[in-house]
């Protein structure tokens, strides 16, 4: 039985008092916009300004068409656009005799299609600066992770005998470019996954064969009297949102590594409170790390710190908002902003001389924020223009100066600031838990494994593993059903990992350091956190390194103890407050890879009974893993704790057991 919990103290003093309220009224509670206190605080002043914000336009759009929430109107063609009436009383089909479910069938397709190719594109550009830095080492681009490079490059079946790193490097980049133009074959990372898993799909035919192909032949599937199978459809989906896992984001997130290095757990800061009142204030916002690790470079670069205390400032300040802070946090300990509900609040402060973004997830009210105030925003992909903002056109070969001269215009800037309003609240957290530090961390340089975490599972100190992502939603209390869901999760002893803007909501509740397993965890995760030193919720990342928690899932598989699949693994997946296509790409690539996974808020899809059906029943017992939604955080925590106890029944380890080390033939015949 989940319980309610009683509110949580330190970061949330201000608004504390709302989460029990809101939890004890049975669902997510709006008297609040925000569980964060300093979100409450800048949104009353925005609103003493007059200043507009993403809750005032969610405010004005609250009669939404309730077509487009059930995922039930179609414009894929001009003899519409076409609604079904739900009632039944109008329409039930489109003009072309398309079904509801074929209509929000061909919605969600399109949608995991998006998200695929946004998370892909971003590593297309990440492969593009691994080859920069292997043809070009002297661009600024570099290899930093040559034990990575190696990695990758066996699994990619790059030679790497004597070469020099640039060598292998070079080759790694190629193969990873083909993944996404490939035709035929598979893409390669899908070879990381549990044998079982990979004979599902190749049975299934959605093993994905080259990124951008599937991606396409969604699209083509969902135009006018093509695939008129709402199952065949989502099977498409399947491989497509594959293709975005084991494809495009695991690309982003390997390079990443092997570019700027693999993540390994340090200390850091978030919450407004991180901005200065004394320093130059940048703020970097988006999603991709070529930008980012240049300007975090450009940001230690001694004339440009002269420069900033000629201009008065004691320093240069770089904070980060959405993914791209949760990149500069986990290599460099750069403090986080906020989530993406705080990009306008950010920039409300007065105290930020530029706001610099790439691509994804950028409002496009930043101009008029900005406005308001000194701060500069600046533009730096050719992909992301905003009319209003200055461009400082960013490639990977001119990197470095771009990035000198876009912390320079701020710093020119600072003395136009006027009054600065930054609320106080800010937190600690601990991040930078990949798959690697996991392991590290689990057993140390040599012996180290997933041996541990699964002893512990089996042994029942840990019930099971929760990955709790995605993004932030004004429809419902920002930041609630995050903290709500993992505060239960922890106190059930249920290991939680995170990345995106779920992973900044919880480390500005304090979930993210290691005291907070004695304060919130259950006795049986609290003593493994206090034995191995972790907190109980572990970041992981941005939102491409929800592929670091597919390679962790299936190590667990590999090492044994927990079956044969993904799908007979304690765990689950959560995105309780989405808004992005990107998330809806993530949901399916975890179910297609065995993972049941919840969503809150709310789904397209509701408009058709025949397609809910298949997706939150009829799917599992095609991919192993299947959808939910439930929109209010207890009783998502509930559903999660029973689906994970319900999986360790099967595999026999309901009970907790005396701690037993158990060797590789103990853990064969503990499967069942
Ligand atoms: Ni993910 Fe990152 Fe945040 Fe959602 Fe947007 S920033 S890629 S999409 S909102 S978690
Ligand atoms: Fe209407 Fe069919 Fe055209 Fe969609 S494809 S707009 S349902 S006629």
């Amino acid at each position: 039985m989940v319980q309610v919990r009683k509110p949580l103290d330190g970061a949330y003093a201000p608004s504390a008092a709302p989460l029990a309220e809101g939890l004890a009224a049975g669902g997510n509670n709006m008297r609040e916009k925000s569980l964060d206190g300093s979100v409450n605080y800048m949104l009353d002043k925005t609103v003493q300004k007059g200043i507009e914000t993403v809750w005032d336009r969610s405010e004005q759009h609250k009669r939404r068409c309730g077509f487009g929430e059930a995922g039930i109107c179609c414009r894929h063609c001009y003899m519409g656009p076409c609604r079904i009436s739900p009632s039944g009383k109008g329409p039930q089909r489109g003009v072309c005799g398309a079904t509801a479910e074929v209509i929000v069938a061909r919605n969600f397709g399109r949608m995991i299609a998006a998200g695929a190719a946004a998370h892909s594109d971003h590593g297309r550009d990440v492969a593009s600066a691994l080859l920069l830095a292997a043809q070009h080492p002297e661009s600024g681009y570099s290899i930093k992770d040559v034990f990575k490079l190696k990695k990758v490059a066996q699994v990619l079946g790059v030679p790497i005998d004597d070469r020099s790193k640039e060598e292998i490097a070079l080759d790694v980049a190629k193969k990873a470019l083909e993944s996404f133009g490939r035709q035929e074959g598979e893409v390669p990372f899908i070879s990381l996954a549990p044998e079982t898993r990979q004979g599902i799909w190749r049975q299934l035919g959605i093993a994905p064969r080259g990124i951008d192909r599937e991606i396409v032949e969604m699209m083509h599937r969902t135009t006018m009297g093509v695939d008129q199978d709402h199952r065949n459809i989502i099977l498409h989906g399947a491989r497509t949102a594959l293709a975005d896992g084991w494809g495009g984001s695991m690309i982003a997130t390997e390079l990443q590594d092997i570019l700027f290095g693999t993540p390994s757990p340090l200390r850091g800061q978030v919450n407004l409170g991180v901005l200065s009142e004394t320093d130059v204030n940048i703020v970097v916002h988006g999603h991709e790390p070529v930008l980012s690790e240049m300007l975090v470079v450009a940001s230690n670069d001694k004339e440009l710190l002269e420069l900033a205390k000629s201009k008065g400032a004691a320093g240069i300040n770089l904070a980060g908002i959405c993914c791209t802070a949760n990149e500069i946090l986990l290599r460099h300990g750069l403090p986080i902003a906020g989530n993406i509900l705080q990009q306008e609040l950010a920039v409300n402060t007065g105290a930020v001389e530029s706001m610099v973004v790439d691509v994804q997830c950028i409002m496009p009210s930043l101009p008029e924020i900005c406005k308001c105030h000194h701060t500069h925003l600046v533009t730096t992909s050719p992909k992301g223009r905003i009319p209003g903002a200055e461009h400082f056109a960013f490639s990977e070969e001119t990197a470095l100066q771009t990035a000198k001269d876009i912390i320079k215009d701020a710093i020119m800037n600072f003395p136009n600031r006027e009054k600065v309003d930054i609320p106080r609240e800010k937190m600690d957290l601990i991040a930078g838990f990949s798959h690697e530090a996991i392991v590290y961390m689990l057993g140390g340089r040599f012996r180290g494994s997933y041996v541990p975490l699964n002893d512990n599972i089996i042994n029942g100190r840990i019930k099971g593993v929760a990955g709790v992502v995605g993004c932030g939603n004004p429809k419902v209390t920002h930041d609630q059903s995050h903290v709500n869901l993992v505060e239960e999760l922890i106190a059930n002893d249920i290991l939680v990992v995170q990345t995106g803007c779920s992973a900044i909501a919880c480390a500005k509740a304090g979930f993210l350091i290691p005291e907070a397993a004695e304060k919130y965890a259950g006795k049986g995760l609290a003593e493994v956190c206090r034995t191995v030193g972790i907190p109980p919720v572990l970041h992981s990342g941005s939102c491409v390194d929800n592929s670091r928690i597919l390679i962790a899932l299936s190590e667990m598989v590999k090492i044994g103890g927990l079956g044969k699949d993904i799908s007979e693994l304690p765990v689950a997946g959560a995105a309780p407050e989405w808004m992005s296509e990107k998330a809806i790409a993530i949901g399916h690539y975890f179910v297609a890879s065995g993972v049941f996974t919840v969503f809150g808020v709310g789904l397209p899809v509701h408009g058709s009974e025949v397609f809910c059906n298949y997706i939150f029943n009829e799917l599992e017992s095609v991919l192993g893993g299947m959808w939910a939604v439930e929109p209010d955080p207890g009783k998502m925590a509930a559903m999660i704790i029973d689906h994970i106890n319900n999986k360790r029944k099967k595999l026999g380890i309901e009970k907790a057991k005396e701690r037993i080390l158990y060797d590789m033939e103990m853990r064969r015949e503990l499967e069942v």
